[in-house]
């Protein structure tokens, strides 16, 4: 612990100067569509195996976050009943069978208020952590994060979630512009696809770290305890 308060993380491309009062622990859609058997994620032809393996990380990582009284925050992806956030380009993307909005198992395709838009069970937000709904992939557009954010004091964000390489990519990406330092522990993210995993990360540190950081759970939770 330096006599500011921070402490320090190994990483790539360089060690991380983490501020535990201004970091928040920032959670991107571990949802049941995208987690669970029988989700849309799987629908889409996914092995959900390749995510699931990120739950347990996640979790020992929020349940540390919540002891020390850090800033823990979640997100959903999905779109109001009404569908009227959705875009049409989106709805009809990838040409499926069942599309946004269509019934499935889990309720209706990432809508809000359905069993399969919802987080899952594991990883469920506790009440005081805030949920930011997004109609996008990156957490900024059309949210209230970067507001909240300000108000609460928060300069830095540890990104976890799925999928590294769409919307934990394309946040940590929007952090960067808004002037956020992000950390991403490697084994709390997770992608369908395991070569886009390795570049996804590797995207993120490249260039002396032209988006952000990459590191371990256990070396985040190692130099903050
Ligand atoms: N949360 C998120 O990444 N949404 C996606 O649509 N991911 C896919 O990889 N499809």
């Amino acid at each position: 612990m330096h006599s500011n308060g921070t402490v320090l993380v190994e990483a790539e491309p360089y060690t991380y100067e983490l501020s535990p009062s201004q970091c928040a622990l920032l959670i991107i859609d571990m949802q049941r569509d995208f987690l669970e058997p029988g989700g849309f994620g799987e629908s889409l032809g996914n092995d959900v195996s390749q995510l699931r393996r990120t739950i347990e990380p996640n979790v020992r990582l929020l349940e540390f976050w919540r002891s020390k009284g850090m800033q823990v925050i979640h997100t959903r992806e999905g779109h109001r009943p009404d569908l009227a956030d959705l875009p049409p380009a989106k709805k009809v993307r990838g040409k499926g069978t069942s599309t946004i909005g269509d019934p499935s198992p889990m309720g209706r395709i990432l809508v809000r208020g359905e069993a399969g838009h919802d987080i899952i069970p594991e990883l469920y937000p506790k009440d005081g952590e805030p949920i930011i709904d997004k109609p996008g992939k990156g957490a900024f557009w059309a949210t209230d994060l970067h507001a909240i954010l300000q108000h609460k004091g928060i300069k830095q964000l540890v990104v976890t979630g799925v999928t590294t390489e769409v919307c934990v990519n394309t946040t940590v990406r929007e952090a960067n512009d808004r002037g956020y330092d992000c950390l991403v522990p490697e084994d709390c993210v997770g992608s369908y696809f395991p070569e886009f995993q390795e570049m996804g990360l590797k995207m993120i540190k490249a260039q002396g770290g032209i988006f952000g950081w990459v590191s371990h759970s256990d070396k985040i939770i190692s130099s903050i305890s």
